[in-house]
């Protein structure tokens, strides 16, 4: 997969790509991520890249001809699936969306600022718009580091037990079961009998029966569908 990050802030970004799974599924040859930096495309002297919004009010506005410039030059080297832009009036994202998007190849992610993205490279480029859940962040940034994360590490071999992904919390809309390790006692808190038996029918009844249960306390609206 290969995942093209349009920012003005990239260097808060750059620290999270080049650290664990991600950097490993890029050393690994699983995913190819890029950052371009939108300053390069600015205007002017002072390589402008935010301005006043019509109409007034408070707040800057990413101008539409550094992006649709950035947006374009991307373009003539790849073919995207997908052009998301990150905001938080978008769709709020969760597994299914992840798991879906985790099969396209090309993917372009743009990150607002300040109010937020020229409406007309919304309506010109843009083919998704996510938001990572109801709060504000300062930019979206962070919310593509986090929609990065959870997409690269979808993609086969990038974990190394291939099968883990697929027991995550969200994975058929239930959340994990409990997990222990070593020591079996601490402190008068015993791990479960059952997953110190090695009977795995029994073990695998447990981990559901407890996912179920946790589930139904903690998120019951995962289970009504
Ligand atoms: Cl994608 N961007 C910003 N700025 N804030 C957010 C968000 C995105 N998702 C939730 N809050």
């Amino acid at each position: 997969m290969r995942i093209d990050i349009i920012t003005c802030q990239p260097g808060l970004i750059e620290g999270f790509f080049s650290q664990s799974i991600v950097k490993n599924a890029q050393t690994n040859g699983h995913a190819a991520i890029y950052i371009h930096d939108l300053r390069k495309y600015g205007q002017g002297n002072y390589k402008q890249i935010d301005d006043y919004q019509y109409g007034g009010g408070a707040g800057m506005v990413l101008m539409v001809e550094p992006l649709a410039n950035c947006i374009r030059d991307l373009q003539k080297e790849t073919v995207y699936d997908e052009i998301i832009y990150m905001t938080p009036d978008g769709v709020t994202l969760n597994q299914k969306t992840v798991n879906s998007l985790s099969l396209r190849k090309n993917i372009m992610i743009i990150c607002g600022h300040y109010k937020g993205i020229d409406e007309r490279i919304r309506e010109m480029f843009v083919t998704m718009e996510i938001s990572i859940g109801d709060y504000v962040l300062s930019g979206g940034e962070l919310a593509a580091a986090v929609f990065t994360d959870a997409l690269v590490r979808l993609i086969p071999g990038v974990l190394n037990d291939e099968t883990s992904a697929l027991t995550d919390s969200f994975q058929d809309n239930l959340l994990a079961p409990p997990v222990y390790s070593r020591p079996a006692s601490f402190e008068g808190h015993e791990v479960p009998p059952v997953l110190l038996s090695g009977n795995e029918k029994n073990i695998n009844d447990w981990r559901l029966e407890k996912s179920i249960e946790r589930t139904r306390i903690r998120r019951p609206d995962l289970l009504d569908f």
